[in-house]
Formats: C-alpha cells, sequence, structure tokens
C-alpha cells in the first residue's frame, strides 16, 4: 500500500519560458520509472528560479531536431518535474525534466533544442521512502502516471490549451 498521499491542484504560473539543451541524466526515468525525461540544461533555468523552487508541472514542449520526423517536432503536452528528485540521494543539482506526452518510437534526442513552457503547478515533490523495496517503487510510479494522466487533462483546459499556441514554439528566436 502506498502511505504517502498525494494531492494535486492546477494553479496557474508564469508562464515561463525556457530554451536549453536536452542533457544526460541517470537514465532511469525509462529504465526504472518507465517514464523518460528529457532533462533541460541547468544553464537553461538556473538563473530563473530561485533554489526553493521545485514541484511537479505541466505544459507545452517542443524538440528542434531536424532528423526526427515532423510531427515529433510539434508542440506537446509535457509534464515536468522541477527540483531535487528527493528520492534519490545522490542527485546533487536542481533538474527540470518533463516527459512529452508523445512516441518518439525509441529515438532520443540528446543534443537537441527543447522549448519548454512550464505553466501550471500541479503538486510538490514527494521524497518516497526508499526505491530500493517493490512497494516504494510501485508507489512512486503510480504517482508519475497519475501526474500523466491529470496533467494531460488539465492541459485540455481553454486557458492552458491555447498555450499551445504561443509564438514562442514557431520564432527563431528563442528569448522567453
Ligand atoms: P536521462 O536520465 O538521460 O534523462 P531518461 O531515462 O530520463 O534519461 O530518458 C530521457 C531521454 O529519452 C530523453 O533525453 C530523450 O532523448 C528520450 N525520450 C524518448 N521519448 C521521450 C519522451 N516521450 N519524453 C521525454 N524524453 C524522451
Ligand atoms: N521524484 C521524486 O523524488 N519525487 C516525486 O514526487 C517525483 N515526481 C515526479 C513527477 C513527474 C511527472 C516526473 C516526470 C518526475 C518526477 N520525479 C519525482 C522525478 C524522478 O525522480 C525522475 O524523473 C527520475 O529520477 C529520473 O530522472
Ligand atoms: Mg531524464
Amino acid at each position: 500500500m502506498c502511505r504517502t498521499a498525494v494531492q494535486r491542484v492546477i494553479d496557474p504560473v508564469g508562464p515561463h519560458r525556457l530554451t536549453g539543451k536536452v542533457v544526460e541524466g541517470f537514465k532511469r526515468g525509462s529504465k526504472q520509472l518507465g517514464w523518460p525525461t528529457a532533462n533541460l540544461d541547468p544553464a537553461a533555468f538556473e538563473s530563473r528560479f530561485d533554489a526553493s523552487t521545485e514541484g511537479v508541472y505541466v505544459g507545452w514542449a517542443a524538440i528542434r531536431d531536424p532528423t526526427l520526423p515532423e510531427e515529433a517536432q510539434a508542440v506537446h503536452k509535457a509534464v515536468l518535474s522541477m527540483g531535487w528528485n528527493p528520492t534519490y540521494t545522490d542527485v546533487k543539482q536542481r533538474t527540470v525534466e518533463a516527459y512529452l506526452c508523445h512516441d518518439f518510437c525509441g529515438r532520443d534526442f540528446y543534443g537537441a533544442e527543447m522549448r519548454l513552457m512550464i505553466c501550471a503547478f500541479l503538486r510538490s515533490n514527494v521524497k518516497f521512502d526508499s526505491f530500493d523495496e517493490l512497494i516504494q517503487a510501485r508507489c512512486a510510479f503510480t504517482a508519475i502516471t497519475d501526474d500523466v494522466e491529470f496533467g494531460q487533462r488539465a492541459l485540455d483546459g481553454a486557458e492552458l490549451a491555447l498555450l499551445q499556441r504561443d509564438p514562442f514554439f514557431s520564432s527563431d528566436t528563442s528569448a522567453g
């Protein structure tokens, strides 16, 4: 049984427009959790938020990589985590990492530019007891799975849906 209650809200923020390269992490998103997360280069966000800013958010994201099929380069729904991955003790750097709601068919896109618009806060990051125990792993898995489902529905709301067509995603310059 999962003992950590997870409550979600849809609290509009910003929106915050961030542009940066997709960098490598610990490779746990896809392998351990079942949800790959494109990690944004810290240079793109470090000066934008103070160190206490954390949480699970929803937004929109686009990957610029001409080697990807056109539909893969569209503006996708994104459910993202910002913070210190409190469940893990080896994460020493704050991450902004986004699951893009699109099937990239096994392709990765490390080094590509990601434009990420953070639109609403869903919940705080939770420190799960331990990832070594199956019961906690299942608990966290369920939490992220529910975030993705809840987040996708939240982005269908009129106010957040409109932001998918923000000029940020179509302009040649990436100033946020
Ligand atoms: P890392 O720890 O290096 O971020 P992950 O296991 O989190 O590794 O996998 C993330 C990588 O998987 C991304 O950088 C990207 O190249 C790729 N990827 C494939 N599909 C997706 C997706 N739907 N959302 C985010 N990243 C994806
Ligand atoms: N990490 C945590 O330690 N606690 C969380 O509550 C948490 N929630 C997340 C929610 C979503 C939607 C995503 C995409 C990630 C979340 N993470 C959380 C980050 C997770 O630990 C990280 O993606 C993996 O460690 C792979 O980098
Ligand atoms: Mg990742």
